[in-house]
């Protein structure tokens, strides 16, 4: 066999027989964007928009610069520094066509674990513009259900006294805004690229509350000076697997040691609010609205909590992907009735938005044969998603007396899966949660109080207080425990 050719700068123009590699100077980049949070979806997503923008030519200012703070982020660190930056996104679409290509807007990457000094020193540069994030629901430090800054956090209080040794976002960001000021240099755009709704305020929010406790004068700044726009993301992105690796390598011969999978759909809509100016992205398909809060909901609501709703009903069933639960009638019924019947009536009025069209396309889209995204992914950190994408829902139609049901099984059985972690044939699922051990004990008590898992105020706030809810919860929870198979519950629902 032909040795394989590994990515990097030096190989391009020999990779460029096989794939699309970037016809632009990758040399001549600066990186105008630092990016905390460099995983699958930002690869997928902003890195690949920016890469469209520089293959227009004229976007050289805005090379981006990614970041990691957290340990985990070695491995990422260390195969992009390999490969000067440079992936292949993989885009799979339904009827088994694969387009392959190499991107090139990323052009550095620094670890802020051990040395924070590095980042605050890239985020403080001259050059950088732009501070985005995708650093997950559950790293913006918020109590769900209060929505206030959570100062209780370990490492929050470790900034707080010592502003130079930052450990998390907050830490970093005010380290770095400081600096600037000092420095006389104009304060970069804070943008969350997050599932979060209004992700641009609650960053705004969060940053403040951190700030004031640390240096007031400081809040009064970022207040005054920093933009945070809200936006809408989009682009389904499942975990990389050795199968993908293994398919450049077959069929390029290109050793790629972390690609990037996705599926061809792409979305993103945002706020025109830039403090130090910003890419020319609508020349590339984003689009500029006046206000994102209506979109974000229609994705949090329906399409998130869509893929929760398939997600953990699927594993406990046994299902190891979205697309094969969209493969199973019921399945597909159920996630129709409840987007119809529960997160449909509750989102705001959406001019110019066919739902039933958006509906539809959901479907289409999770059906993909070719994404094969992980019900183990979708289930991940369900404690930071499901306030958002799912209770806020059902807390909606309690106010407005809508129905409930099907959320509240999807509940029910997210209590059963943090219990028993075990599908209905005995398999064991793979559960991903910051949380898992208060999630295990709260349900390990379902036995004896049947509403013990909903009392985690943090997940649930005060609908243990709504007798709507916890006599549903109660009476659905105690089936599922009685009867693990959950088509079951699902066939009596609809
Ligand atoms: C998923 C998202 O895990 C999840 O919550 O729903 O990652 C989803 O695939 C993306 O938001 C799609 O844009």
């Amino acid at each position: 066999m032909k040795k394989e050719i590994m990515l990097n700068t030096k190989n391009l123009a020999e990779i460029s027989n096989q794939l699309p590699t970037p016809t632009f100077d990758r040399a001549l980049l600066k990186p105008g964007i630092v990016h905390v949070g460099v995983g699958g979806f930002h690869r997928a997503h902003q890195a690949y928009y920016t890469h469209l923008l520089q293959e227009k030519g004229d976007a050289a200012e805005w090379g981006i610069c990614g970041i990691g703070l957290r340990k985990g982020d070695q491995k990422i660190h260390d195969v992009l520094q390999k490969q000067d930056g440079l992936y292949t996104l993989i885009v799979n679409h339904p009827d088994g066509k694969i387009d392959s290509q190499v991107i090139g807007s990323i052009i550095d990457f620094k670890l802020g674990h051990e040395t924070p000094d590095v980042v605050i020193d890239q985020m403080a540069h001259p050059d950088t513009k732009i501070v985005s994030l995708t650093i997950t629901e559950g790293g913006y430090n918020f109590n769900s259900s209060t929505g206030d800054f959570d100062f209780d956090n370990t490492d929050v209080q470790h900034e707080l006294q010592h502003p130079n040794d930052p450990k998390t976002i907050y830490g970093f960001l005010t380290a770095a805004i400081k600096k600037r000021r000092n420095l006389g240099l104009p304060a970069f755009t804070v943008m969350s690229c997050d599932n979060i709704q209004h992700n641009g305020d609650v960053t705004r929010e969060m940053l403040l509350a951190f700030a004031n406790r640390q240096d007031k004068e400081l809040a009064e700044y970022i207040e005054k000076e920093v933009g945070f726009p809200n936006s809408m993301v989009d682009r389904i992105t499942p975990v990389t697997t050795q199968a993908d690796i293994d398919y450049l390598e077959s069929t390029y011969n290109v050793k790629d040691e972390w690609p990037v999978t996705c599926e061809p759909f792409i979305q993103w809509v945002i706020e025109d609010n830039f403090s130090n100016g910003r890419p020319e992205f609508e020349k590339v398909g984003v689009q500029f609205v006046p206000d994102v809060k209506p979109y974000e909901k229609m994705k949090l609501r329906l399409l998130n909590a869509g893929h929760s709703v398939l997600g953990i009903l699927g594993a406990i069933h046994g299902h190891p992907t979205i697309n094969a639960c969209m493969e199973d009638d019921l399945f597909v019924t159920y996630l129709r009735a409840f987007m119809d019947e529960e997160a449909t009536p509750v989102l705001d009025k959406l001019e110019g938005i066919d739902l039933t069209a958006y509906k539809d396309s959901l479907q289409e889209r999770f059906a993909n044969p070719n994404i094969k995204d992980s019900v183990s992914r979708i289930c991940s950190e369900s404690s930071a998603k499901l306030p958002k994408f799912l209770i806020a829902t059902i807390q909606d139609n309690l106010a407005k007396g809508g129905s409930i049901t099907y959320a509240t099984l999807v509940i029910a059985a997210w209590c059963y899966y943090s219990d028993k972690g075990i599908d209905k044939n005995g398999n064991p699922i793979e559960i991903i949660d910051a949380t898992q051990e208060q999630l295990h004990a709260a349900a390990s008590k379902t036995n004896t109080d049947p509403l013990a898992f909903i009392r985690q105020e943090s997940i649930f706030g005060n609908l243990i207080n709504e007798e709507k809810f916890t006599s549903l919860y109660s009476e659905l929870v105690q089936q599922i425990y009685t009867d693990s198979d959950i088509k079951k519950h699902m066939t009596k629902l609809i």
